[in-house]
């Protein structure tokens, strides 16, 4: 398998209940690497861009005020098929469908405070490192 970069984010539910430290110790325990790491407090500009492929369902504006409403933790993980794995280890959008030992099962809230995000691809995963690292060079 290919070493893959994966743009993860520990979302503002998570921090606001301090579990930023057990959510990446999951991420290591399972053998990926953080080689970038920052807590930002979103502005709706980036969060649009973010979310763009979800502007106009129903559920967007609850999305961007969800976002911007306190620090998240944005990170790069690096590892062999980075991008699945860490897919795995953070569950099912629905915390409720989630399976038992995922980050969202444990620690998610409802679909949308779901504690985590992580690209689900690898053009999606170089356009999210682009934007959230602008600094980090690929
Ligand atoms: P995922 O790839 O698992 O993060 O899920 P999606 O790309 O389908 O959804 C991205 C984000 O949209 C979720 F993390 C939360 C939000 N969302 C909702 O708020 N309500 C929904 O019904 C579905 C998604």
């Amino acid at each position: 398998m290919d070493i893959e970069k994966s743009l993860v984010l520990i979302k503002p539910d998570a921090v606001e209940r301090h579990v930023t430290g057990k959510i990446i110790d999951l991420y290591e325990s399972n053998g990926l690497r953080v080689i970038a790491l920052k807590m930002v407090r979103v502005n709706e500009e980036l969060a649009r861009v973010h979310y763009a492929e979800h502007d106009g369902k129903v559920f967007f504006d609850e999305l961007l005020k969800y976002i911007t409403r306190s620090p998240l933790v944005a990170m790069i993980l690096e590892g062999q098929g980075a991008i699945e794995k860490v897919r795995k280890i953070n569950g099912n959008t629905n915390p409720e469908m989630a399976e038992y030992g995922t980050i969202r099962k444990k620690f998610g809230v409802n679909k949308t405070e779901n504690s985590v995000h992580a690209s689900d691809c690898r053009e999606s995963a170089q356009k999210e490192i682009n934007l959230w690292f602008p600094e980090f060079e690929q």
